[in-house]
């Protein structure tokens, strides 16, 4: 064992989810070290505790591995319990935290971002809840990598890491799990899995693209070997260290071979695919693609169908730019809603006071308090058993939920690495001007309120402002502008669209259409186009 003398490395601040850099950063001398160091120093040391350890398969998620667990060694920490070939997808690494009832958890992952030796890397430290690390913690160790003078790492080979069992790194216990095991268990207690494997029997077919990232054992296991869906019902289901060259997060864009599965003749029933490291889904019907805002809304209308929440919920959370459709869902079924800033770590408190079962982002994130990340493969699940307990199409839920609640259309514009300084500058000129928009008519829309979205944290009372700011008109419409915390290069602007539609007649349209004259109002006022000078968003979701 021995102590390394190190220095601050700077940019070394964890953002919406953990600490993100492009891979050959993370590589350099002492930087994913000091981090490692930095967490430990943060939550007062690993003496004597226990943690989780695992990552979505990307490059480098091997390598680093070991480096945590020799790190974890000398740092006198007493056993790790880490996935088979140190792979866990984000969902089930909560679990296993939970489950051992450890002291927390480092998983490897840049998510949603792509992987390989030239795109992304990261790493984010959980609690003993199984969830991100809060606000508070994540400024305690951004706080210490600046003032780093020394790591703790001992000198040991590697240890084999693929075979299922225990090891020793000095005193140091290490628990090689499988990694899908327990979690496909914890699913199993959830969801009627008679039901969907009756639906499938049936007929019922199913595509669920892995995008050769983490899902793929978890998705073969439950979805083909478990529920019986064919062979090959789940694609592009090995992970790669690369991602096989994809992007590997689940939206229309990236996912574009799904689309055209769902979109093409003979599409199967259901499509689905999730991200990196397996907490996003998207979920598409025959020639329908779900908006994740609206997919929150069904599961939250739909989920007292499945038996792990027969009982009803606690109430529902929402990320703030999310679409209001799970407010109205709450409101008729007269439970509480939350909103809360992006990323997932805000959830946590609220669910660990049994204030709300399910939360979701429009960002394609939904989950309940099961774990303490958001989960692809649940929410999967979870739509199978309402189609399985509904019997209807994709199509059908869609339809039969604007007709009970409305329809919140809804979208979202990236505009992905622009200069920083543009946008920078574009976001503080809008904040400058915000008191002045009220009364305004853009569009021939009238600005109710625009403001910058600041929470106060119901459970523990901690502020966090500058989550976004918001423009909305008298009709209860509006846009959100806030600059992406997990990106690698440059700024991303996301612009997020929403207006609701009361009247049947107007269910049908394309949400581009129906948001035409937000789209243009948020253009009018912010200048995203002009300032930038891209013709148009990079994404749309
Ligand atoms: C994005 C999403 C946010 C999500 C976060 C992490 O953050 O907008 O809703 O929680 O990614 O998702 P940002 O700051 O880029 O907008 V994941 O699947 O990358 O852990
Ligand atoms: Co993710």
């Amino acid at each position: 064992m021995h102590t390394v003398t190190t220095q601050p490395i700077e940019g070394q601040k964890p953002g919406t989810s953990g600490l993100r850099k492009k891979t050959l950063v993370f590589m350099q001398a002492h930087y994913l070290e000091n981090f490692v160091q930095s967490v430990f120093d943060a939550i007062g040391g690993a003496a004597g505790k226990t943690f989780v350890v695992g990552g979505d398969g990307r490059y480098f998620n091997d390598r680093a591995a070991q480096v945590i667990l020799r790190m974890a060694a000398a740092n006198g920490a007493a056993h790790v319990i880490v996935g088979q070939g140190a792979l866990l997808s984000t969902p089930a690494a909560s679990h296993l935290i939970r489950l051992n009832k450890t002291d927390g958890g480092l998983i490897m992952s840049a998510s949603h971002n792509p992987g390989g030796e030239d795109e992304d890397f990261g790493i984010k430290f959980n609690g003993p809840n199984g969830g991100p690390a809060p606000e508070g913690l994540t400024d305690k160790i951004f706080a210490r990598t600046t003032e780093i003078t020394a790591y703790q790492i001992t000198d040991a080979q590697d240890v084999d890491l693929n075979t299922i069992g225990t090891a020793a790194l000095g005193d140091m216990k290490v628990t090689i799990v499988d990694p899908v095991a327990d979690y496909a268990a914890l699913l199993e207690t959830l969801f009627d899995f008679d039901a969907i494997r009756a639906m499938i029997k049936g007929g019922f077919r199913i595509s669920f693209d892995a995008m050769n990232a983490i899902t793929g054992p978890y998705a073969t296991e439950i979805i083909e070997n478990s529920l019986g869906a064919a062979k090959g019902s789940v694609v592009h289901g090995t992970p790669l260290p690369d991602f096989g060259g994809m992007h590997p997060d689940p939206n229309p864009t990236w996912a574009h071979e799904l689309m055209a599965t769902m979109n093409g003749a003979d599409a199967p029933d259901f499509g689905a695919a999730s991200d990196g490291d397996g907490d996003r889904n998207m979920i598409v019907g025959p020639n329908v693609y779900v908006s994740p805002s609206d997919s929150l809304a069904v599961l939250a209308a739909n989920a007292h169908l499945a038996k792990g929440y027969t009982q009803g919920l606690a109430g529902v959370a929402r990320s703030m730019p999310t679409s209001a459709a799970a407010d109205r869902v709450a409101e008729k079924l007269g439970m509480p809603c939350y909103e809360t800033p992006t990323g997932w770590k805000f959830f946590g408190n609220l669910m660990d006071d049994g204030r709300v079962t399910l939360c979701g982002e429009e960002s394609f994130g939904t989950g309940s308090d099961h774990v303490r990340e958001k989960d692809g493969v649940w929410a999967v699940l979870m739509w199978l058993n309402i189609l399985a307990k509904r019997k209807m199409s994709v199509a059908q839920i869609m339809q039969d939920h604007w007709q009970t609640y409305g329809r919140n259309y809804y979208s979202r514009h990236d505009y992905e690495a622009i200069d920083s300084d543009i946008a920078n500058t574009l976001v503080a000129d809008l904040r400058a001007k915000l008191a002045d928009l009220p009364g305004q008519t853009v569009q021939g829309r009238t600005i109710a309120n625009a403001d910058d979205y600041s929470y106060t944290d119901p459970v523990d009372g901690s502020v966090s402002d500058h989550q976004g700011i918001r423009v909305i008109f008298d009709d209860g419409a509006r846009f959100v502008i806030r600059l992406s915390g997990t990106g690698t290069s440059g700024a991303t602007l996301r612009l997020y669209l929403e207006a609701l539609e009361l009247d049947p007649a107007n269910f049908d349209h394309d949400p581009q259409d129906a948001l035409a004259s937000i789209i243009a109002a948020a253009e009018d006022v912010a200048g995203i186009k002009a300032r930038t000078g891209r013709s148009g968003p990079d994404v749309t979701t």
